[in-house]
C-alpha cells in the first residue's frame, strides 16, 4: 500500500533528521499516528477512520497548506494485551468494557507519542474512539510536563469507573489524566505508566452539550473550566477563545483533543454519539485557528469519525469537516497566505 511505502521512506527521513539535527533547527515536522481503536464504545467502524483519512489525501491536504512542513506518517499503532492487564480487569474493573485492551493500547500510545516528539516538532493522533485521548495526552505530558489541554467535544468524557452508566471507556479518558482524579484509579498503575499528569487549571472544555449528572458534579466539585454550548450562545466564539487563552499558562505547550461530535450533527453526522445543536464548521475553524495562532500547539487528536454510520454522503460530509478542521489547525488561512511565494512579482 502506498502509505506503507511512504511510511518506510518517512521513518528513514525522520531518523536522518534526528541524528543530524543540531538541536536548534527551525524545521517544522509533523508526525502522524493512526490509532484504529474501537473498544471504548460499542459501535464498529470508528477503527476505519485513520486509513480512510489517508485515502482522502490527509498528508497531501496538510502539505498543500504548508509546503515546508515535513510530514512523517508512522502508520497505525499496534498493541498486545498481557495477562497482568486481564487480571486487573477481572479483579477491579470488570464492569468497564475492554479495560485491558484500553490500557494496552494506551500504554503503547504513550510510548509512541514520546518517540514521535523526540523526532518531530508536532504530532497528530487519528482515532479511533476518544478512549485514545488518554494515551495521546498522557504521552504528550511525559515528554512535555508543562502542558495545557483543550478538549473540544459534545461530551465531557470524565466519568469514573464507578459513575459510568454504560461502561464505555471512551467516556472516561479525561479522568485518567487529571491530577485531582488520580486517586479514583488506584488499581490502574498510572504512576508507573504516566507519572506526569494534568493540573485541573490547565484543562478547558469547549462545545459541551451532553454531560452526565455525575460528570457535572465532578467538574463542579474540582472546579474545571468548561464552555458548554450555552456559554458560546451567550458570549460568542471570540469571547470563548479569549477566555480559554487567558486561562492557559502562556509558557505551556498546548494539546488540542478534537472530537468530531463537537461539531453539529449536520456537518458531522457519521459519529457514534452525535448530538444536535453543536458548533458550526465555521465556529470549529475559528477555535482551532486561534489556538494555532498561539504557535504553542504541539499535539492534536481527531477522533470518533465512524465511516460505517450514515449514508455515503454523511461519511463524505464528516470526513470533509474533519479535514477542514485539520487544515486550519496546521496553518490554513482563510484570508490567504503568501509566505511561500516569490514576492518579487511587483518589482
Ligand atoms: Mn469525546
Amino acid at each position: 500500500m502506498w502509505w506503507m511505502r511512504k511510511l518506510a521512506k518517512n521513518v528513514g527521513l525522520a531518523r536522518l533528521k534526528h541524528t543530524t539535527s543540531s538541536g536548534n533547527s527551525t524545521d517544522q515536522s509533523l508526525a502522524i499516528i493512526g490509532v484504529p481503536f474501537a473498544k471504548g464504545q460499542s459501535k464498529q467502524g470508528v477503527e476505519l477512520a485513520p486509513d480512510l483519512l489517508r485515502q482522502r489525501n490527509l498528508t497531501q491536504v496538510l502539505q498543500s497548506v504548508d509546503d515546508r512542513l515535513v510530514i512523517n506518517d508512522y502508520g497505525n499503532l499496534k498493541y498486545s494485551v498481557d495477562e497482568r492487564l486481564l487480571k486487573q480487569q477481572r479483579e477491579h474493573y470488570s464492569h468497564i468494557r475492554n479495560y485491558a485492551d484500553f490500557m494496552a493500547c494506551n500504554r503503547a500510545l504513550i510510548g509512541q507519542v514520546q518517540k514521535m516528539l523526540e523526532q518531530n516538532s508536532q504530532f497528530l493522533t487519528i482515532g479511533g474512539d476518544h478512549a485514545i485521548g488518554f494515551g495521546s495526552v498522557a504521552g504528550h505530558l511525559q515528554h512535555t510536563p508543562n502542558l495545557s489541554l483543550v478538549w473540544i467535544d459534545a461530551h465531557a468524557d470524565i466519568n469514573l469507573h464507578n459513575t459510568s452508566q454504560s461502561g464505555n471507556i471512551h467516556g472516561m479518558p479525561v479522568s485518567f489524566l487529571l491530577e485531582q482524579l488520580r486517586g479514583t484509579w488506584q488499581h490502574a498503575g498510572l504512576d508507573e505508566i504516566a507519572p506526569n499528569c494534568l493540573p485541573k487549571d490547565q484543562l478547558v472544555y469547549i462545545g459541551l452539550r451532553d454531560v452526565d449528572p455525575y460528570e457535572a458534579f465532578i467538574m463542579n466539585k474540582i472546579g474545571i473550566r468548561a464552555y458548554a454550548m450555552d456559554s458560546i450562545d451567550r458570549v460568542g466564539v471570540p469571547k470563548i477563545i479569549e477566555m480559554t487563552l487567558d486561562a492557559l499558562n502562556p509558557q505551556n505547550k498546548i494539546h488540542v483533543s478534537f472530537d468530531i461530535d463537537a461539531l453539529d450533527s449536520h456537518v458531522a453526522p457519521s459519529t457514534g454519539t452525535a448530538v444536535r445543536g453543536g458548533l458550526t464548521l465555521r465556529e470549529g475553524i475559528s477555535i482551532v485557528e486561534a489556538l494555532r495562532d498561539t504557535k504553542r500547539v504541539q499535539g492534536v487528536d481527531l477522533v470518533e469519525i465512524n465511516p460505517k454510520l450514515g449514508s455515503e454522503h454523511d461519511v463524505r460530509t464528516t470526513v470533509d469537516s474533519g479535514l477542514e478542521i485539520l487544515k486550519s489547525m496546521f496553518g490554513y488561512r482563510r484570508s490567504g497566505a503568501w509566505s511561500n511565494i516569490d514576492t518579487g512579482i511587483l518589482g
